[in-house]
């Protein structure tokens, strides 16, 4: 693999931006964009500052608060834009460990999207409340089910692509947001066969600032979700019946990392 860039949403991570970065930037295996969206706390400034100091740091402002998943599909067409073969998703506020991205990096040699996964054995979270696991926890086991997919933590949002999964997973028609989002990518990713490997990460709840997760976040996912189940049965029996072929499993190409 050659050129990563590490995208980094941000919506007011004026305590976060600055160390996310240096980090990333200490591993060394990454450029790194920001996609601010004109945070009202400066995170948009602080962010140019960085840019400025280092010729890796990029930076991509849009006007207004517009969800997880616009600011990453305007990172990965800016990253395709300059010839990147790996796009890495980040959040900003520490919870993705910058130091596992070399353990997750290496996958990329055989997979076409490593997942961090905190559900996984060898995965941990630090610090999260119990609402927050129990919600975590029961969407997967709800995606796991409804979709039939052999993914512990499909929801997670620290993950790398080979540019050519994204690419083959399409990304002009993906509308959906927040965890959404990444369930959506991952989805249309194992429809298409891709090879996907979920590495043990371990997710630290942020120290600074706010989240910026709500319920529609959660009802978008559960509605969606159910949705592509049934679609994805009503199409299985209309094989069998009318073609007499099965679907290809979506199981067939996810694999763990064993703990280390
Ligand atoms: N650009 C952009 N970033 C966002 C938006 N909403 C959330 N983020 C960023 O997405 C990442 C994850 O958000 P966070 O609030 O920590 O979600 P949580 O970890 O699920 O509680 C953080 O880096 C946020 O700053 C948005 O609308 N636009
Ligand atoms: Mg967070």
């Amino acid at each position: 693999m050659n050129s990563a860039l590490t995208i980094i949403p941000t919506y007011n991570e004026s305590e976060n931006i600055e160390s996310i970065v240096e980090r990333v930037l200490a591993v060394g295996r990454s450029d790194v964009l920001i996609v601010d969206d004109a945070s009202p706390d400066g995170t948009g400034d602080i962010a140019d500052r960085l840019a400025t100091a280092s010729g890796r740091v990029h930076v991509l402002h849009r006007v207004a608060k517009d969800g997880l998943g616009r600011a990453y599909l305007a990172g990965f067409a800016w990253g395709r834009r300059r010839g990147y073969d790996v796009l890495i998703e980040m959040d900003a506020d520490g919870s993705h460990q910058p130091e596992s991205l070399p353990i997750m990096l290496d996958q990329l040699a055989t997979a076409d999207i490593v997942l961090g996964s905190r559900w996984v054995p060898g995965g941990r979270v630090v610090n999260w409340p119990l609402h927050r696991k129990v919600l975590s926890i029961g969407g997967n086991v709800y995606a796991r089910l409804a979709l039939g997919i052999d993914v512990r933590d499909a929801t997670g949002g620290y993950r790398a692509y080979r540019a050519s999964a994204l690419d083959r997973i399409g990304l002009d028609g993906v509308a959906s947001q927040g965890y959404c989002f990444q369930l959506d990518l991952l989805w249309r990713g194992l429809e298409r066969e891709l090879r996907v490997v979920e590495v043990p990460i371990t997710f630290v709840e942020r120290e600074l600032g706010v989240s910026k997760m709500s319920g529609n976040i959660v009802r978008e996912s559960l509605v969606m979700v159910t949705m592509w189940g049934i679609r994805r049965r009503v199409s299985a029996l209309r094989e069998l019946v009318l073609h007499h072929r099965r679907l290809p499993s979506v199981r067939a190409n996810t694999r763990r990392l064993a703990p280390s």
